[in-house]
């Protein structure tokens, strides 16, 4: 047990837990780098982890997982409430008490011969009234060590923990690593998260997905504020204000470039500037003001590393040069972490540590992973852990799509954004499902992770349109959009800035539009396009009559069919 009081209810169930699971030891973790260190130095000494090259990419570490464990189960991760209709259609539903027989069972004595590992975790910053805390019970310390580049993990959140006296219970084992014996299971209702089978990413890493949004987004309702699949960047203009942004776009469609994105020199020049508060998660709670105000809950990013380039990300290039665990990376001869994209060299190791042959499939796995801490990132916002947050002027939804959908509209009002977020649809990647090109319905980016039914999800967006309220504007983007020859339309990366400075003069009211059927819209002469002579920017901002009228009445059987008469209501 940690020096100082640990409250009642936590010990109780972490004793429980003990006499399920059997573990050899218990370790509680206090966050400190002698613990990080050592544990660095087991996992070295087991194998779980290879040191990098110190002199090219000092303090890195290249972790190999089970190859039959490398991405997010999703026909594995159920919503367990009391009525089947709480967690949705969006949701495979188990009742709780056949969820927890499940689980008693696998969890007994799994931890025999292991550490079990207390991991009292903030999701937020420390002192941040919207910041929630969780303990997650681990086996595996790789695990411990990510959690602690992604949350403030330790001796802090235990005292906030004892302070509040809540938290979210989140247990985990690798067990076998046996995808027949492998559930994710959430009990929103009882505040808890169960993991067993897997060691990987958002099955483990309890406060990313399921803490931070499936719990999160259920407690949220309850709440009255949004737990969200959204980047969250500051743009700074010229005039130096910063406005600030939030952006949900399915997994695999550039989230993380976007957060770190440079503006191209010539905005530079101008005094334009793009700070990173978050990648992937946002809190936003309306505050006194009536404005939204976001918390970024993680502190570090746990990012896809294919495609990570000094073309399409070199903040992330520069922050994954030292203090970095790399997940089913390749390697190169001289110990070096590469991934497709990087760069022209040739690995000499796949993913799985067999000598590199091309037959085999990438050199990387297609969702390998770093996993690096926020402040690594050179655009990290100075604003990042303000307590209060940040406000948020702007909610962008976008999604991958190669025909049909324009660069850039904006929606009507709140209750039409609501529309426009509830009708999202995005190709499938690689790294996403594995097929590659399938339209897949993907509402606000949260049909993974939305903890109860969409229908009340959705309701739950337009309650916030009421008297007082200085909602943010809503936008969609579409930086995918392809020629017939199958060429994308829109540079995309760095020149995603031309649409970020139209938003942000929408926001201050300075940019002009068209109105369209969709929304507002950019003309021609209301966006940037210096230099981008071959975009044809028609075509990018063509809307099919016909197409656009089927998609939207998609849309609309989607909504309709999860609360009848919600459509009407989004605008
Ligand atoms: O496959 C996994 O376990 C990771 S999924 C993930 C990780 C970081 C950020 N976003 C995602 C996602 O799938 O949206
Ligand atoms: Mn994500």
């Amino acid at each position: 047990m940690p020096a100082g009081s640990v409250p009642p209810a936590l010990a109780d169930w972490v004793a429980a837990v003990a006499r399920r699971t059997r573990p050899d030891r218990i370790h509680w973790c206090d966050g400190s780098d002698a613990e990080y260190d050592a544990l660095l130095a087991l996992m070295e000494a087991d194998g779980t982890l290879i040191r990098l090259n110190p002199e090219t990419h000092p303090g890195c570490w290249l972790h190999r997982s089970d190859p039959d464990d490398v991405a997010r189960v999703e026909h594995l991760t159920f919503v367990c409430t009391r009525e089947r209709d709480a967690a949705g259609p969006n949701n495979h539903w188990m009742a709780p008490d056949e969820a927890h027989a499940k689980m008693d069972a696998l969890f007994e004595g799994c931890m025999r011969g292991r550490t079990m590992y207390v991991v009292p975790y903030c999701m937020g910053p420390i002192d941040s009234p919207l910041a929630r805390c969780g303990v997650e019970i681990t086996d595996s310390p790789y695990v411990v060590a990510n959690m602690r580049i992604m949350t403030r993990m330790g001796a802090a959140a235990l005292r906030r923990i004892e302070r509040e006296g809540r938290f979210v219970r989140g247990l985990h084992s690798l067990g076998e690593l046996d995808p027949e014996r492998r559930f994710i299971m959430h009990f929103p209702e009882e505040l808890s998260i169960q993991s067993y089978g897997s060691g990987y990413g958002g099955n483990a890493l309890l406060g990313k997905k399921c803490h931070a949004l499936r719990i999160a987004s259920w407690q949220a309702r309850e709440e009255g504020w949004l737990a969200e699949h959204m980047l969250i960047v500051g743009i700074q203009t010229p005039r130096g204000d910063t406005h600030y942004v939030a952006a949900a776009f399915p997994s695999a469609c550039g989230k993380t470039n976007l957060a770190m994105l440079i503006p191209p020199e010539r905005y530079r020049e101008r005094g334009w500037k793009v700070w990173t508060v978050g990648d992937d998660i946002c809190w936003m709670r309306p505050s006194e003001d009536g404005r939204l105000w976001a918390i970024n809950p993680e502190a570090g990013f746990f990012g896809v590393a294919p495609g990570t380039s000094a073309k399409s990300n070199p903040n992330a290039l520069a922050m994954l040069q030292r203090d970095t665990l790399f997940t089913n990376v390749a390697l190169t001869d001289d110990g070096q972490p590469w991934w497709e994209g990087l760069d022209d060299r040739v690995p000499a190791f796949d993913w799985q540590g067999r000598p590199y042959d091309p037959a085999n499939g990438p050199a990387a796995h297609p969702n390998s992973r770093f996993t690096v801490a926020a402040s690594r990132c050179p655009s990290y916002s100075p604003h990042a852990e303000d307590p209060q947050g940040v406000p948020i002027s702007a909610i962008v939804f976008g999604g991958r799509r190669a025909s049909l959908v324009p660069l850039v509209f904006e929606a009507r009002d709140w209750t039409h954004g609501v529309r426009i977020g509830a009708s999202m649809a995005s190709e499938t990647t690689a790294a996403a499902t594995g097929q590659v090109g399938v339209v897949r319905r993907d509402p606000m980016a949260m049909k993974p992770f939305c903890g109860y039914h969409f229908g009340d999800y959705f309701a739950h967006w337009l309650s916030f349109d009421r008297p007082g309220a200085r909602l943010p504007k809503v936008f969609h983007v579409n930086w995918f959009r392809k020629d017939a020859d199958g060429r994308f339309l829109w540079p995309g990366f760095g020149e995603n800035m031309r649409v970020l400075e139209w938003i942000v003069g929408r926001v201050e009211g300075s940019a002009g539009a068209v109105e369209s059927r969709l929304g507002p819209m950019p003309g021609r002469g209301d966006i940037d396009l210096a230099g981008l002579e071959d975009c044809d920017f028609d075509a990018l901002m063509q809307v099919d009559p016909e197409a656009w009228s089927k998609e939207s009445e998609e849309a609309r059987g989607f909504v309709e069919g999860l609360r009848p008469g919600l459509w009407r209501q989004m605008g």
